[in-house]
């Protein structure tokens, strides 16, 4: 078993409600803590939509390669199309991104962990820190709650309240009757 963080963000159709499925699709591949929800203002474009962004915990048997296929795959069931939105930092409906695995460090075409934008982000250090403040982020020498605390990143973000429809324990996506 290996702890990854997942990183989960989206800015069209309904946010929130793509975060949320989303969580409960990855607690299909194992069990699963996930931070608040946060709405944050765009890296890239000043004028795309803010966003919403979370973290997943995982503990799970998957090697990051098949890991990160599962994320592609629930990306695309989310209804993000490639070709309409090809651009990179493109509003989408759903981007997962695999933040860390372990205390593995990955360089591949494929697959660069931690992600390179983790130490730079205020959406994803802030959520991150609500589940993991004193891991340590492997190549960088510091905890998550270090990297925050020198964080220089202007762009805001504000925890939402959290949502009475919601559960708080999520359990594995359930297959539609
Ligand atoms: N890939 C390599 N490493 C990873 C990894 N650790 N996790 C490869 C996930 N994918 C990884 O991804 C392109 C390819 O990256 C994947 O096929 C995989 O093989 P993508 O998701 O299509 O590309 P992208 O997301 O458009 O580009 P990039 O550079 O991943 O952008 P980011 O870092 O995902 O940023 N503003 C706010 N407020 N909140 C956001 O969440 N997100 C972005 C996109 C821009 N602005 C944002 C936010
Ligand atoms: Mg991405």
């Amino acid at each position: 078993m290996t702890l990854a963080f997942v990183g989960l963000g989206a800015n069209l159709g309904d946010p929130r409600a793509a975060v949320e499925d989303a969580f409960r699709a990855l607690a299909g591949l194992g069990p699963l803590r996930a931070s608040p929800l946060y709405r944050t203002e765009p890296l890239g474009d000043r004028g795309d939509p803010w966003y919403v962004n979370a973290v997943a915990e995982i503990r799970t048997d998957l090697e990051p390669a098949e890991l990160l296929a599962q994320l592609l795959e629930f990306e695309r069931r989310a209804g993000r199309s490639r070709s309409s939105e090809t651009a990179r930092w493109a509003p989408r409906r759903l981007d997962l991104d695999l933040l860390l695995y372990g205390d593995w460090q990955i360089d591949s075409a494929a697959l660069r962990v931690p992600h390179p934008g983790l130490a730079q982000r205020r959406f994803v250090l802030e959520p991150l820190a609500e589940l993991a403040p004193d891991l340590a982020v492997p190549g960088t020498g510091f905890s998550v709650r270090q990297l925050l605390a020198a964080l220089d990143d202007p762009l805001q973000v504000e925890k939402l309240p959290p949502d009475h429809g919601s559960q708080t324990t999520i359990g594995p996506e359930v297959p539609p009757t």
